[in-house]
């Protein structure tokens, strides 16, 4: 399927790239890489945004090719969707996935509803950018210094720079054919992973200050609502991680936090230690993610129910 998708990208003119809303680093990594490799194939390329790119991505090659969807329908002869679990992850661009000629969806998270006519999600890998890593041969390419600088981002953003159990040799591989590309892998790690805003540092305050430890210990939950985000003068962004304050103490296996956003929708990000299933229960309200990070948004509903409403939900599964 990966030759496939490659060959219909060779055939393709003007090709989309679209990761998934509230872009990470997997999804800006893989996207910008992709466009950098086909670009370079003499392909018209561009990379079509939800949301302006976080700060702490502005060094990464290829942003010239990127921006936030303005709501103009251009018809591609590709559009491909990038680390999306569903369709609806690409909030207002999916009338761009839905008008191009040939569809793409390339992911890797185990939720995967298969919603394009070329569909390759491998749960092996622990980021997108393994795929496009793996796409670029298939394609007959090599990628250079600027791709492998995307490539490294996406790869240690969503393995938390090699530690998580996604990681794996293959993972470690991948990096190790990266870093002969001359990256500085130390300016990208402070880069990704030791530069937070005041804001942020605000924001952890007020996140460690809400939070509650239930059955002995084994579930931990943050509740953020919009007044403290307001307070704490945070961007979206910022939230990024947080939740591993959660997760991080010792005996919890559930962690769970509970953010309110400005219009009212209740976001949750939840992440597990060991053995419970967080993708299970985003996928009960409509979310999805991996065994041990997933999410979900509840709308109508208010900071209190969801908290009721997951706690019981992980109790259910310790
Ligand atoms: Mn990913």
């Amino acid at each position: 399927m990966l030759k496939k998708i490659a060959e219909a990208m060779a055939e393709a003119g003007s090709i989309a790239i679209l990761p998934h809303m509230a872009a990470d680093g997997d999804a800006i990594g893989s996207s910008l890489a992709l466009a950098i490799g086909l670009s370079e194939a003499g392909k018209e390329v561009s990379v079509f945004l939800e949301e302006k790119v976080p700060h702490i991505y502005d060094f990464l090659p290829g942003l010239e090719m990127a921006r936030v969807y303005d709501g103009v329908e251009t018809k591609y002869d590709l559009a491909v969707a990038l680390d999306c679990g569903d369709i609806e992850r690409l909030g207002s661009r999916k009338p761009v996935f839905g008008k191009a000629a040939v569809t793409v969806n390339i992911d890797h998270h185990a939720t995967n509803t298969g919603f394009a006519m070329l569909d390759y999600v491998d749960t092996s890998c622990a980021a997108v950018g393994e795929i496009i890593y793996e796409l670029f041969g298939q394609m007959g390419a090599d990628p250079g210094k600027d791709a492998a600088i995307c490539l490294y981002t996406a790869i240690a953003s969503d393995t938390g720079g090699f530690r998580y159990s996604n990681t794996t040799s293959r993972t470690h591989t991948i990096a190790s054919e990266l870093l002969e590309k001359g990256i500085d892998v130390a300016d990208i790690s402070r880069r990704i992973f030791d530069t937070v805003s005041p804001g942020k540092v605000r924001l952890i305050g007020e996140a460690v200050n809400s939070l509650e430890l239930f059955e002995d210990g084994r579930i931990a939950v943050m509740s953020v609502s919009y007044e403290a985000m307001r307070r704490s003068g945070a961007a979206d962004e910022d939230t990024d991680g947080i939740i591993n304050i959660a997760r991080n103490i010792s005996g919890v296996e559930a962690a769970a936090m509970i953010r309110e956003m400005e219009n009212g929708d209740i976001r949750v990000n939840l992440r597990s230690n060991s053995y419970v299933d967080v993708s299970a229960v985003a996928s009960k309200y409509s979310g999805g993610g991996h065994m041990r990070a997933a999410g979900f948004t509840a709308r109508n509903s208010d900071l209190e129910t969801v908290r009721e409403m997951l706690l019981e939900d992980l109790r259910g599964m310790l």
